[in-house]
C-alpha cells in the first residue's frame, strides 16, 4: 500500500482497533487507491481519505422487547450514517447475533462506494440489531422490530436516511418496521424503507433484484471472454433472498446450480437446484438447507459443517456472508476448475482468497460491483414512491439490467485509467471512490 494511504490506515487501526472487519474493507478500498491519489493531489489536501473513513454519524441505543414469556430482553441497535454527499443514506440493517460496531461500519463504508457505483443518488450507510430472529415467534420478532423503530425513527426519513433488508431482516420485519414508523410519525412516509410489500409502496423485482444483478454482473464479465452461463455448473452458498433468485436467474439462463448453504452445512445437489422447493422451505416454511436435501431427494445430500467450495463447478457465487470463503476454499475452487467468482454477499471472499483468485487468473467481481443490484432496486422503489406510481416487472428488471451493464462497464473503464486492465477490484474501488471524493470536494469542509 502507498505510504500514505498506509498512514490513514494505521490512524484507522489506532482509532477503531478492535474493528477488524472495518479495517478489512478499509484495507481493500485503500489498496486499490494509490493511482487515483496519484492523479488527484487534492484529495490529499482536503483530507478525503481521513474524512472517508470517518462516519457522518454513529447512532447506538438500547432495545429493550418482551418475550413470550413474558421476560424482558435487552438487543443493542445500530445505525451508521457513513456518508452522505451523492444523497440521503441508504443501506439495509441486519439482525444477526454476530453484529457489532465494527461489523455495521464495514458493511456502511462498502456500502458507499457500491451506492456511488449504481449512479443513483443514494449515500452509504448501514444498521442493525445482535438480535437473532430465528427460532422467535413473529409476536416477539413484532415486538422487537416496534422497540428498535421507536428510538430509530427519529433519525431517519425519505429524504434523510432509508433503510432496507439484510441478513435476517426481510418482508415481515420491513412491515412491521414501516407500521412502527407510520404510526410515530402520523405520515404515510413510503420511501423511508425500501424492500416493502408489493401492495404497500413496494417495488416489483425488489426481492429478486440482489440475486438477479449479480448474475447479470457474471453474464456481462463471461461476454468480455465470449461466453455465457449456458451449460455451466455453478456453486451458491446461502439459502436466503440473494441466494435464492441467484440460482433462480443463473437456472434462466441455462445453468445448473449444485449447491446452496446455511449456517449448519451445505447441500451438494447434483441434478441442480429446485428454486421453487427451495422458496417453500426457506420462504414460506422458515426451514434449512437440510429440511430442502431431505424433501428434495434425487441425489441431493446435506453435508453437516462443510461449505460448498469443494464441488467440482465453472462458477461460484458467494452469497451467505463475509469472510465465508477463506484461503484453503479458494484453492479448492481453483483446483476444482472454477473460473469466474462473483459476489452476491458482502465481503465473502478474505484477502488471501481474493489473492489466490488473482493469481489463478479467476475472473472475479467484488460485492461492491456485483451485488449492487439490490441497493440500486431500492432506489427505484424510492423513486416509484416519490412518483406514486408502481412501475410493472419487466420495467424494474430492463431498468436494472441496464444499471448493471453499467456498472460493470464502469469497473472496466476505470480499471483501464487506473492501469489495471481487467482488475474489477481496482475497477469498482477507484470508480466509487473518485464520485464519492469529487462530490464531498465540491461541498467544502463538512
Ligand atoms: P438472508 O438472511 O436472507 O440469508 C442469509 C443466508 O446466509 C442464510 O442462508 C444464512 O444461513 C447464511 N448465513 C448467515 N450468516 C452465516 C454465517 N455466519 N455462516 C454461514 N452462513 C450464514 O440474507 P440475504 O440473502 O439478504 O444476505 C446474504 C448476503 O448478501 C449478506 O452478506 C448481505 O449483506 C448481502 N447482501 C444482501 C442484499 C439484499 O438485498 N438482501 C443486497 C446486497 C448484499 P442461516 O439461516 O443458517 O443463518
Ligand atoms: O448490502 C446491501 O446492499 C443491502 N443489504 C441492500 C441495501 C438496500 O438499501 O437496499
Amino acid at each position: 500500500m502507498d505510504s500514505r494511504l498506509e498512514a490513514v490506515y494505521e490512524k484507522v487501526i489506532a482509532r477503531d482497533g478492535s474493528q477488524k472487519e472495518f479495517h478489512q474493507a478499509v484495507h481493500e478500498v485503500f489498496d486499490s487507491l494509490a493511482p487515483v491519489i496519484a492523479k488527484h493531489p487534492e484529495y490529499l489536501d482536503q483530507a478525503i481519505l481521513e474524512r472517508i473513513i470517518e462516519p457522518e454519524r454513529q447512532i447506538i441505543f438500547r432495545v429493550p422487547w418482551m418475550d413470550d414469556n413474558g421476560k424482558v430482553q435487552v438487543n443493542r441497535g445500530y445505525r451508521i450514517e457513513f456518508n452522505s454527499a451523492l444523497g440521503p443514506y441508504k443501506g439495509g440493517l441486519r439482525f444477526h447475533p454476530s453484529v457489532n460496531v465494527g461489523v455495521i461500519k464495514f458493511l456502511g463504508f462498502e456500502q458507499i462506494f457500491k451506492n456511488a457505483l449504481t449512479a443513483q443518488g443514494i449515500g452509504g450507510g448501514k444498521g442493525g440489531s445482535d438480535f437473532d430472529p430465528k427460532g422467535k415467534s413473529d409476536a416477539e420478532v413484532m415486538r422487537f422490530c416496534q422497540s428498535f423503530m421507536s428510538e430509530l425513527f427519529r433519525h431517519i426519513g425519505p429524504n434523510t436516511d432509508v433503510p432496507a433488508g439484510d441478513i435476517g431482516v426481510g418482508g415481515r420485519e420491513i412491515g412491521y418496521l414501516f407500521g412502527q414508523y407510520k404510526r410515530l410519525r402520523n405520515a404515510y412516509d413510503a420511501g423511508v424503507l425500501t424492500g416493502k410489500g408489493l401492495d404497500w409502496g413496494g417495488s416489483l423485482a425488489r426481492t429478486e433484484a440482489t440475486g438477479y444483478g449479480t448474475v447479470i454482473f457474471a453474464q456481462r464479465m463471461l461476454e468480455t471472454k465470449n461466453d455465457s452461463f449456458d451449460g455451466k455448473t455453478v456453486l451458491v452458498s446461502g439459502s436466503g433472498n440473494v441466494a435464492i433468485y441467484a440460482a433462480e436467474r443463473a437456472e434462466q439462463l441455462g445453468a445448473k446450480v449444485v449447491s446452496i448453504s446455511d449456517s449448519s452445512g451445505s447441500v451438494y445437489d447434483p441434478n441442480g437446484v429446485d428454486v421453487e422447493l427451495l422458496k417453500q422451505v426457506k420462504e414460506v416454511e422458515r426451514g434449512r438447507v437440510s429440511d430442502y436435501a431431505e424433501r428434495r431427494g434425487n441425489g441431493a445430500e446435506f453435508r453437516a459443517g462443510q461449505r460448498p467450495w469443494d464441488i467440482p463447478a465453472d462458477i461460484a457465487l458467494p452469497c451467505a456472508t463475509q469472510n465465508e470463503v477463506e484461503k484453503a476454499d479458494a484453492e479448492a475452487l481453483v483446483k476444482n476448475g472454477v473460473k469466474l467468482v462473483a459476489e452476491g454477499a458482502n465481503m465473502p471472499s478474505t484477502p488471501e482468497a481474493i489473492e489466490t483468485y488473482e493469481g489463478a487468473g479467476i475472473a472475479y467481481a467484488p460485492g461492491k460491483a456485483s451485488n449492487a443490484g439490490g441497493v440500486a432496486t431500492s432506489a427505484l422503489e424510492m423513486q416509484q414512491n416519490s412518483a406514486r406510481q408502481q412501475w410493472t416487472f419487466d420495467d424494474v428488471k430492463d431498468r436494472l439490467d441496464n444499471i448493471m451493464t453499467n456498472i460493470h462497464d464502469t469497473c472496466l473503464e476505470a480499471a483501464d485509467t487506473y492501469g489495471a486492465p481487467g482488475d474489477y477490484v481496482v475497477g469498482a474501488n477507484a470508480a466509487g471512490f473518485v464520485k464519492v471524493a469529487d462530490a464531498m470536494m465540491a461541498q467544502g469542509l463538512v
